[in-house]
Order: structure tokens, then sequence, then C-alpha cells
């Protein structure tokens, strides 16, 4: 027996796609009478299709998909029940395609026929109720490509179309159905052509353009950096790292979802993130090259001089998602970070740099850099309460320069890029989006592409709850995917707090005692994990206790076991 399902997994296979996120129900017949019949057949060799790995909820079952693909760079698939499975993605629709992520969502739909028309034909009485109008209507606002099987003999055809526009810039989540009696149609099988469906090769920029840049960037008299993703490509920092050093050009990162530049490079101009606060790189610049970011710089608190001149380089630079967005770009360009600034950096060899200007720039960059490093080392310091700061040094510390952080710490995320210390290019990671609860799954997908990997999720208490723990603890033990989990447990939700806050700074809010944000008390973060998938739990209140529960964790996850560390910072 094959059948569309059978083809389906088969072209996933042939995708190169390592894992199937399921969360199963009444249309996936197809695909588990395909798995068993696979499994009951398997000879020496590899399986025909992808690995399953059982999602008791379908968000955690996305943020897998997305962490696996994040790190890998493959896009990976989610198969999910019908309409209600679809719904259930939840806000990890949204992170996949804000974080231009690519994942491929499969559902179900339900059967089309009553009368035993076809095999798979409506044989439950949830077969009426789950009978929706227009399903892919659900998640289309977040897709690159939404589509039906209407029919097995090309169903691995439109697997592989969908996957391509996942996997070319900008990339990120696409979504197909098909009802119960096409997945359970009988095809032919049928290797598809990958190469029918290449990915997109990366965009460049016009070599009049690329030369436009370098002269611009020579002629300035303080340029700077900025950029929120472009390290997703790894070879993207060492060409930056290069151009920077040869233009005296310092490096602001501006809510980073990547490492960008190495943090300890002198050149590197630190981090923006919602503060409330002018930033002075920014605002001494003279010429601003933007790569790859969404939000270089929130105008309302921050921005650039009013004659900045400003240059846009992205893979995604329309940021035709975003209904409201602009810059004051005198250029912009959609190109891929890396091959632009190989040209940039090429067009250079032909120009004439004033090497003592970009001495003296270099050396005043410097200055502050290590400036920023000294304020960092201080917070650093252990003293009467334990801190953010403290606590994300000492994890630096005991995690090592190749562990994969990745973060979710809300109005911490600014502490962890600070302190984490994350050098190494593919090395750090967050959601890409706005939707909570993204970093448990992510981390056991993270461990999946990369078990030799150590991972390390920072999370705050209140997306800690949303990341379904029970879930996503439950899941690593069944998976052997061990982590880290670290827990900054203010007692509460601190973001909604300060946006109140910035808005009325002297409202009835400011002085309120209780503005419905705690948790108190709490519940036993850690314990949850235990229960639910046998977790190292550990509470930290001081920072005496740290170092050592570190230790321990470690030990836990070289056993085979995630740990989670609830530790007690300050009262929001
Ligand atoms: C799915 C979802 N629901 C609600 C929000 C709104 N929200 C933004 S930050 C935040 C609080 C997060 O709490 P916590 O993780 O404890 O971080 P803290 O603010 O305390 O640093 C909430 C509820 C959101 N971003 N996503
Ligand atoms: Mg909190």
């Amino acid at each position: 027996m094959y059948t569309t399902s059978s083809a389906i997994l088969s072209a996933l296979r042939e995708a190169g796609v390592q894992y199937l996120f399921v969360n199963l129900g009444s249309d996936h017949s197809a695909f588990m009478e395909a798995y068993a019949l696979a499994r009951a057949s398997r000879q020496d060799g590899e399986f025909p299709y992808p690995q399953v790995i059982t999602c008791p909820n379908e968000m955690v079952a996305l943020s897998a998909a997305h962490g696996h693909a994040a790190v890998s760079g493959q896009a990976q698939a989610v198969l999910v029940h019908v309409e209600c499975g679809t719904q259930a993605l939840a806000g990890a629709v949204h992170n996949a395609a804000k974080g231009r992520v690519p994942v491929l969502i499969i559902a179900g739909m339900s059967p089309a026929t009553q009368e035993g028309e076809a095999r798979g034909s409506r044989n439950e009485f949830i077969h009426w109720i789950q009978d929706v109008f227009d399903q892919r209507g659900l998640v289309r606002g977040y897709m690159r490509y939404d589509n039906e099987i209407r029919i097995g003999a090309n169903a691995g055809q439109i697997v592989h179309r969908a996957l391509q526009v996942a996997s070319s810039d900008p990339k990120g989540p696409v979504y197909l159905v098909a009802a119960r009696e096409v997945l359970e149609q009988d095809v032919a099988p049928r290797p598809e052509e990958l190469r029918l469906w290449p990915r997109l090769g990366t965009g460049a920029l016009a070599p009049e353009d690329a030369l436009e840049v370098a002269r611009t960037l020579v002629a300035a008299r303080q340029p700077l950096a900025v950029t929120t993703y472009l390290g997703r490509n790894p070879a993207a920092v060492a060409e930056l790292t290069r151009l920077c050093r040869r233009l005296g050009m310092g490096v602001l990162e501006s809510v980073p979802s990547t490492v960008n530049f190495p943090a300890d490079d002198p050149l590197h101009q630190g981090y923006q993130w919602n503060e409330k606060r002018q930033n002075p790189a920014l605002a001494e610049a003279d010429t601003i090259l933007v790569l790859d970011s969404d939000v270089p710089w929130i105008p309302l608190i921050n921005r650039p001089a009013a004659d900045a001149h400003i240059l846009h380089i992205d893979v995604d630079p329309l940021k035709a998602q975003m209904p409201l967005w602009y810059l004051r770009a005198a250029r912009a360009w959609r190109a891929d970070g890396a091959t632009a600034l190989r040209q940039i950096n090429a067009a250079l060899d032909t120009l004439q740099v004033d090497a003592a200007a970009v001495r003296e720039r270099s050396a005043r960059l410097a200055a502050r850099h290590e400036a920023q490093r000294a304020q960092l080392a201080r917070l650093e310091q252990p003293g009467e309460v334990l801190t953010a700061e403290f606590l994300t040094a000492q994890v630096r510390e005991a995690i090592g320069e190749d562990a994969l952080v990745l973060s979710e710490a809300v109005t911490n995320f600014h502490v962890v890029t600070q302190h984490a210390g994350r050098r190494k290019p593919g090395t750090y990671f967050v959601s890409g989006g706005g939707s909570l609860g993204w970093n448990g799954g992510a981390a056991i997908g993270a461990k999946l592409a990369r078990p030799d990997a150590l991972v390390c999720a920072f999370t705050g208490d209140g997306t800690y709850m949303f990341s379904i723990p029970s879930t996503v603890h439950w899941i690593a033990r069944r998976y052997g995917t061990p982590f880290l989990q670290v827990i900054f447990n203010n007692q509460g939700w601190r973001a909604p707090r300060f946006s109140t806050l910035g808005v009325h700074p002297e409202g009835f809010a400011s002085r309120a005692a209780d503005l419905d944000i705690s948790f108190d008390p709490p519940p036993d973060y850690s314990g949850i994990a235990a229960a639910a998938g046998g977790a190292h739990a550990q509470i930290v209140r001081t920072p005496s206790q740290v170092r050592p529960a570190l230790q321990s964790a470690l030990q836990a996850i070289r056993e085979g076991r995630c740990a989670v560390i609830d530790a007690w910072l300050p009262r929001l």
C-alpha cells in the first residue's frame, strides 16, 4: 500500500526534512498506516520517512521545528489535526513567520464525503463538526505559501513547491492541507526530481551599487553599522568584521536575534533594546549602514541625527508583512548580507582610505567599547541579592562559548545579550517574534539539530508558563534531548508594568500596589519539569547558591536529564 500520505512523507525525506513533529488525529489515518507499514517492513538502510516526534501540544511542536530549523538551516515539518490543531499552533505561527524560519505545516481536513464514496469517508461524528469553510484562512496571514493537495498523484510536487518557498529568502512557514480521502488515495510511488524546485540563489548588489556603498562609507566622518539578524549567515559576520576594521566603523546591535558581531570586538558599540535613552553611537553617526534589521531604532526615543545618510541592505527590505514601516533611507537594496558585504569589501579595494582617520576613529570606538565592558563587569559582581546580571555571567562561565543559547528573557533580553557573552556566530537564538512560550520547544529542536551541543534556554517566569513546560519536559525525556533552562523568576510579568509606565509615567498605575501582574505565590517551576520529565530541579535565591547549582545542573545534563534552575530575582 502506498498512498498520498506515503508520497508526502517520501517527499519530506527527499527534501532533507529530518523530523516530523506530530500531534495526531482522525485525519491522519493514512500517515499512521504508512509509518506502521514502513516500520513493519523495515530493512537495513535508511528509513524512508522523517523521524516522528510525538508532541502533546501543537505550539511546542512548531516551536521545536522552529528551533531545529533556526540551528540547522534546514526546514522541518509539523503535522497537526485539521482546523483545531491548526489553531492550537497558536503563537508559534507568528514566531516562525516573524523570525523568517522555514517550516512546513501539514494539516488534514475533515473527510469530504459521507457515503463511503472513497476510503477515508466520514465515520466519526467529529467529521461533521470539524468541517469548516476556510481552514487555510486561519493562518494565511502568516504563511509564505498555503495550498491544498487536491489529488494524490502530484502530492510530492506540492510538498517540494511549498518547501522551495519556505526555504528561499525571505524564508518562513508554509501550510498544506488535504482532505482525509485525498490523504488515503492509492498512488504510484514516484521519486520527485528535486532539481525542479531549487532554492533561490542569494541576491547580490549591482556592481555600481556596491561601489556607491563603499564610496559613501569611505567618505563618512563617522560611519556606523546597525543590524539585528545579519549573523543568521555566519559568513556575514566575518565580512562585516573585515569591513569595520578597514573603515574604523562601529557596530550597534539593535534587538539582536543572532550573533551579528563578536561581543568582545573593540568596534562593538553595544546593544539597543527598549532602553529609554538616546544611543550615543547612533546619535553621532553621519552615515548609517542598516543591515538585516526590522527595528534598527525606535524613533520616538532613539534616532539618528536628522541629516544622517542612511543606506539599507536586507534580505527583506520591503518588510511586506509589516503594515507600517519606513526608514529614512536614501537607498535600499534586497540582497544577502554576506554577499553584499563581500562585494563592498571588494569595491573598497579600489578606493583610497584615509588610514589616519580610521586609526583615530577606531581608537575612539575602542574606548567606548572598553567603558561598556567595564560597566558590564561591575554589574556582574555578586551583591546581597541575586541579580540577572550576576546569574547570566555565571551561566556564561559554566556553559562555555560553544553552547547554544536561546533567549526568551523578556525584560532581561538585554541582560542575556550583554552578559551571556556570545562571540561565535550561530550560538545565540531568539524566536524573532513576540508570542511568548517558544524557548522550551525550541530547545528540544536545537538539541535534535545539534546533539553534540550544550543547549541553554533563558526564560522569564511568565514565559516559562507560556511554554507549556509539562509538554516540553515530557518530550525532552522521551526523545533524549537534555538541556539547561534558567528561569528569571521575578514573580510575575514585569513587561506590562514597564509598558504602562512608558505611556503613563505619573499615572495611577505608577503608584498602584497591584497591577494584576504578580504570580504570588509562584508555582514550583522546576518541580513541574521534574514531574513531567524527570528533570533535575533546583531553586536558587542567593548569589552563593548559583555556582553549585550550575555544576549539579550540568552533571544532570551529562547524565541525559534536563535541568531547570528557578532563580529568584528581586520582585517585578
Ligand atoms: C502569547 C503572548 N501573550 C502575552 C504577551 C504579552 N506579554 C509581553 S511580555 C509579558 C510578560 C512576560 O513575563 P515574564 O516572562 O515573567 O517576563 P518579565 O516581563 O517578568 O521579564 C507578556 C504577558 C505576549 N508577548 N505573548
Ligand atoms: Mg517575570
